[in-house]
């Protein structure tokens, strides 16, 4: 049987990860390479340009909210009393040095802080600052991402290795038949990660081996974003000899990933200039942007999210859903009483309703569709539900 690349009842694509709409995206990467400068001014900036009430989770973790122009644009036709905008969960994880994987620098912690995230934002550096040490004694990106990659890979081997020797006892010694599917399916994804050497996630696995992927979560499965840290002066000049060199290896060795070059110290910068004006100023100037809302944009794309928009005086609002999600789920997302009582989601698309100016335009244009249970949600889909608050159906409002 070929493998099935849709849950045949969801019509889900299957994903190798973790389910929910609350995940996570770690920086990862050599220490002094600028993570947590980059993580500082990610919070910093888009807590201070949006005024939003973001939120620190912890110091190493924060809610940063995803920028997106028909957001704004709803935002400023409909005036809402409160704004909420989808966010990004972001997470500062300790420097991996060689060696991480037995043990070395903070070695095994790192595994769990890893674990819990849904992708990686994975850091290199290519500035040069003799102040700065760093901890191979030169620069190299190259050899930093092999480095790192080469330890999730270590460490994911560790991993299955164990695993696999528990279950040999009651699997092979033992004679448990209902458990030897999932042993034999274990052993092909230690082959991939031993003999192959290579992450989980450049494999195209069947519905049941995603299955057992997703009870382990391994570093490797995670969906990588490579973050190029330049410095200010090679930011501006939009030139370094490693961005070339880079986005070749990533292209044999990860292909599809995307590669988004950056400067910590020109957003550090960026971020210290306290008036709007200054920055546009500035920006000009140099004929340059921030590169921080693309960062978040693709981060969240990573985790195969998306949202639709809820609109009104009193709120606008993004809700998070994960890509394939039908009507009536996503209407759960914001009431549960709005699921079980489900009859329709009028749906208006973002594009039109910019074309046409107003709802009622839309409406009389033909274009305010009432979808039913099977509808799928896309992204950027302006919603109002409607659903039957008969008697019986007791729900909790959601945040
Ligand atoms: N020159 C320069 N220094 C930087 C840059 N980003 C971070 N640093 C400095 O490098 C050191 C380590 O940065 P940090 O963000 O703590 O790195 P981490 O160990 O990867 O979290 C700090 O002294 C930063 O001020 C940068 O883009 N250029
Ligand atoms: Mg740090």
């Amino acid at each position: 049987m070929p493998p099935k690349k849709k849950d045949s009842e969801t019509g889900k694509p299957l994903l190798i990860g973790r389910v929910g709409t609350n995940l996570k995206v770690g920086i990862v990467g050599l220490p002094n390479v600028g993570k947590s400068t980059f993580f500082n001014v990610l919070t910093a900036s888009q807590a201070q340009a949006e005024n939003f009430p973001f939120c620190t989770i912890d110091p190493n973790e924060s809610r940063v909210p995803v920028p997106d122009a028909r957001f704004d644009y709803l935002c400023d036709y409909y005036k809402p009393a409160s704004k909420v905008p989808a966010f990004l969960n972001v997470v500062d994880i300790a420097g991996l040095v060689k060696g991480a994987s037995e043990g070395q620098g903070l070695g095994n912690a790192f595994l769990s802080h890893i674990k819990a995230c849904d992708a990686i934002f994975h850091l290199c550096r290519t500035f040069e600052d003799k102040e700065v040490t760093h901890v191979e004694g030169d620069i190299n990106p190259i050899r930093d991402i092999a480095i790192i990659n080469e330890e999730l890979r270590l460490k994911d081997e560790d991993y299955i290795v164990g695993i696999i020797d528990k279950m040999e006892r009651t699997v092979i010694r033992g004679g448990d038949k209902k458990a030897k599917p999932e042993y034999d399916i274990l052993c092909k994804i230690k082959h991939h990660l031993t003999e192959e050497k290579k992450h989980v996630r450049f494999s195209d696995w069947n519905a049941h081996e995603i299955e057992v992927l997703n009870k382990h979560l391994l570093l490797t499965s995670k969906p990588m974003i490579y973050l190029v840290n330049l410095s200010e002066k090679d930011y501006l000049r939009k030139k370094n000899k490693w961005l070339l060199k880079i986005k070749e290896w990533v292209d044999t060795n990860d292909p599809g990933a995307a590669v988004i070059p950056f400067s910590g110290a020109f957003e550090l910068k960026v971020t210290e200039m306290k008036e709007p004006e200054e920055k546009e100023k500035f920006f000009k100037e140099h004929n340059i942007q921030s590169a921080l809302d693309k960062i978040i944009v693709i981060g969240y794309k990573a985790l195969q999210l998306i949202y639709f928009f809820t609109v009104g005086k009193d709120e606008v609002k993004a809700w998070t859903i994960q890509k394939g999600t039908k009507a009536p789920q996503a209407a759960g997302k914001i009431h549960t009483d709005f699921e079980k009582g489900f009859i329709m989601a009028e749906v208006m698309k973002y594009d039109d309703f910019k074309e046409e100016g107003s709802e009622a335009a839309v409406k009389s244009a033909g274009k305010y569709r009432q979808q039913g249970r099977n509808y799928i949600v896309e992204d950027g889909d302006i919603i109002l539900f409607k659903f039957n608050a008969g008697a019986g159906l007791q729900g909790k409002k959601k945040q």
